[in-house]
Order: structure tokens, then C-alpha cells, then sequence
């Protein structure tokens, strides 16, 4: 089983390769990272290699028609940030919002809603899945979280892409956030979307910028995201479990 996932993950290095000449370095020593075998030792993380290895590093989530779409997207979790600072950026149609990309990146950005507007987009319509039991269908355009990786190059030692989020769920608590690994963050389907179902995405579903991530539940579908911080590990951010929800017991890796 340990060689076929191998293989699997070098197929995804060379597609990855062909959609854009991504940090190959970086994907490449994914496999034999301590912090990659770390992971994999604790028993939740059985769930992961299972689904890696089922699943398979590329697979795409299933796609839907114009037909499928809900009629309502509804919004979960917060659905209006309750800061001063997000209130004046979505006042001012988050004209001087920017995204902030730094970490273990060689160039730190940042990017605003224009110029992520002008950079090529990705349309898909895909089933949300929330663990509180609803599902919904809806139509998300933005940009693949890869394109923005491929001009902020990958650090040899990234490992993990973070997403700080505007809101906390609870006033004085940290803000939300949420991680993936890169594989899921240079899948194809992984997009920084801003709009929904063909209009600026709304504050309740997390404009001005929300994460798809299409193979895990809902809750790994960061809102609000401010800043993308790349990391080799997730220990030291809040408490320690790679997202909000994580960090009160939920799975890291949340397949479907
Ligand atoms: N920043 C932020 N992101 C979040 C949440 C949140 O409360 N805050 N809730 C999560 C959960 S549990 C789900 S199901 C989805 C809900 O997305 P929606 O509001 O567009 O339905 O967002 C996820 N991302
Ligand atoms: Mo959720």
C-alpha cells in the first residue's frame, strides 16, 4: 500500500507539474518530512492515509449542472464578521481589502480582489456538506489557490497552507482558521473563490474571499480570509490542531 500511494503521489507531482510548474521540490519532500510521518503516526490520521490511498492525491470532486443548484446557499458558522475593520472593508465594497500570502513563501503578496480578478478563474459547481446535516449545491468562481502559491514559490520547507480568518465565532476568542496540506492546496479544484452561484460572493457566505476546498466538510471551507500563511508545522497556531473546529476535537483531515 506504501508504494502505491507513492506512485499516486508522484502522478500528482507531474500533473502538477504539467498545470503550472508548481514548487515541485516542495511536493516531493512531502514524502519523507518527519513532520509527514509525524502526521501519519496518530491514530486519526489512519482516516487520512485510508483516504489518500482510496481516493487517490487527484481525484476531483464530483461536479453538478446549472440544473442541481439550490435554490438558497444557506450560511453557516458566522455570517457577518463583528469587527470594526471588516465592517469598514465591506463598506467600501472591500475596495482596500487585500489579501496578505507570507509565510514560507519566497515572494510575500499582497493581493487585492482586483487583482485577483484579473488572474485566470475556475468555475465549479460542487455539493457543500456540512457535519450539522445540510448540503447544498452552488456554482463558485475564483481563483486556484495554486496560482497564487505558483507566484509566491513555495518555500523546499512548506508543508501546510493556513487561512486566517475575519471573524471569531465567540466574542474575544481567536479568529477562525483552518489548514489543508499541499496536496489538497494545489489540487485543481482548490479555489479562492469570490463569487456564488454568478454574483459577488455575499458577506453571509464569506466575501470577500472564501476557500473551496471540494474533497472535506464544510467546516474546512475557510470565510473571511484575510491571510494565507504557509507553514512546515501547525503546532505553534492557536491550539495547535490545524483549525478552529479541529482545535475542539473535529478531524484535521476532513475527506468526504
Ligand atoms: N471564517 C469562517 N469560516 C467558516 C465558518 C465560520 O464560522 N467562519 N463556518 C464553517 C462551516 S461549519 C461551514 S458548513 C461553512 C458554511 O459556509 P456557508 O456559510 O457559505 O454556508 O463555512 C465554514 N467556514
Ligand atoms: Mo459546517
Amino acid at each position: 500500500m506504501k508504494h502505491r500511494t507513492l506512485t499516486r503521489r508522484q502522478m500528482l507531482i507531474r500533473g502538477t507539474v504539467a498545470f503550472g510548474g508548481l514548487a515541485l521540490g516542495a511536493c516531493d519532500r512531502l514524502t519523507n518530512s518527519p513532520s509527514f510521518a509525524e502526521v501519519l503516526r496518530s491514530a486519526e490520521q489512519l482516516t487520512y492515509r485510508a483516504q489518500r490511498a482510496l481516493v487517490g492525491n487527484n481525484a476531483l470532486a464530483r461536479e453538478f449542472s446549472d440544473d442541481d443548484l439550490s435554490p438558497t446557499f444557506r450560511s453557516n458558522g458566522t455570517d457577518a464578521p463583528d469587527s470594526e475593520e471588516y465592517r469598514r472593508l465591506a463598506q467600501a465594497h472591500f475596495q482596500d481589502w487585500q489579501l496578505k500570502i507570507d509565510g514560507l513563501v519566497a515572494l510575500p503578496l499582497n493581493l487585492s480582489l482586483a487583482a485577483m480578478r484579473l488572474m485566470p478563474a475556475r468555475t465549479q459547481i460542487t455539493r457543500h456538506d456540512c457535519v450539522e446535516g445540510w448540503s447544498a449545491i452552488g456554482k463558485w468562481t475564483g481563483v486556484p489557490l495554486a496560482s497564487v502559491l505558483n507566484v509566491a514559490r513555495l518555500s523546499p520547507r512548506a508543508r501546510f497552507v493556513v487561512f486566517h480568518c475575519a471573524d471569531s465565532l465567540e466574542k474575544g476568542e481567536d479568529p477562525y482558521y483552518e489548514s489543508i496540506d499541499l496536496i489538497d492546496a494545489l489540487h485543481p479544484q482548490t479555489i479562492l473563490a469570490y463569487e456564488l452561484n454568478g454574483r459577488a460572493l455575499p458577506i453571509a457566505n464569506g466575501a470577500p474571499l472564501r476557500l473551496r476546498v471540494e474533497r472535506q466538510l464544510g467546516y474546512k471551507h475557510a470565510k473571511y480570509v484575510m491571510r494565507i500563511e504557509v507553514v512546515e508545522h501547525l503546532n505553534a497556531i492557536q491550539g495547535g490542531k490545524g483549525g478552529y473546529w479541529e482545535d475542539r476535537g473535529y478531524e484535521w483531515y476532513a475527506g468526504i
